[in-house]
């Protein structure tokens, strides 16, 4: 083996490694930081995680009754984020209610952080079923009805501004 062929097995040998320890670090990056950020739910302000206060819509007594007008109390609420956006629906009847959306568009009834609004299944008697609204447009309000699956006529409206604070 003369010399220049030891020194450019040498080289290639070097060129490997370097590529190996290149493609290790790409990938620790990747792993360790890119994939996390990735997969890291959408940045909300901590004050709307974490509002002052909640908003309660209570389901009375009777509310399966039609010919009852009252069964969302209140049947229309207005929050604010970071004021009152985490809003709890009671069960306060002896039979199961759901609190479904009208709309089947998933932009419209979707929060970027708390995802699709809507109670999975009934809602038993006593059971309760809570919701974080996240977003609000600039201007105006975020508009969400909805009612319940088993009683139609049980409807609700919410709507989501920012704070005016
Ligand atoms: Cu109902």
């Amino acid at each position: 083996m003369s010399a220049t062929q030891t020194k450019s097995s040498h080289a290639y040998g070097v060129g490997i490694l370097v590529v190996i320890v290149a493609l290790g670090v790409t990938i620790t990056w990747y792993t360790s930081y890119w994939l996390p950020e990735e997969n890291q739910k959408v940045f909300v302000d901590e004050h709307i995680l974490n509002p002052d206060g909640e908003t309660v819509v209570n389901i009375i007594m009777g509310s399966a009754t039609p010919e009852q007008k009252d069964n969302y109390m209140p049947k229309k609420i207005q929050v604010q984020l970071t004021i009152d956006n985490k809003v709890r629906w009671v069960n306060q009847d002896e039979i199961p209610h759901t609190v479904t959306p009208d709309s089947y568009d998933l932009d419209e009834i979707t929060d970027p952080y708390s995802g699709e609004f809507g109670s999975i299944g009934v809602l038993m008697p006593g059971d309760e079923y809570e919701f974080l609204f996240t977003k609000a447009p600039p201007n105006g309000a975020k508009v969400i009805t909805y009612h319940c699956h088993p009683h139609p006529w049980m409807t609700g409206t919410i709507e989501v501004t920012k704070s005016r604070f």
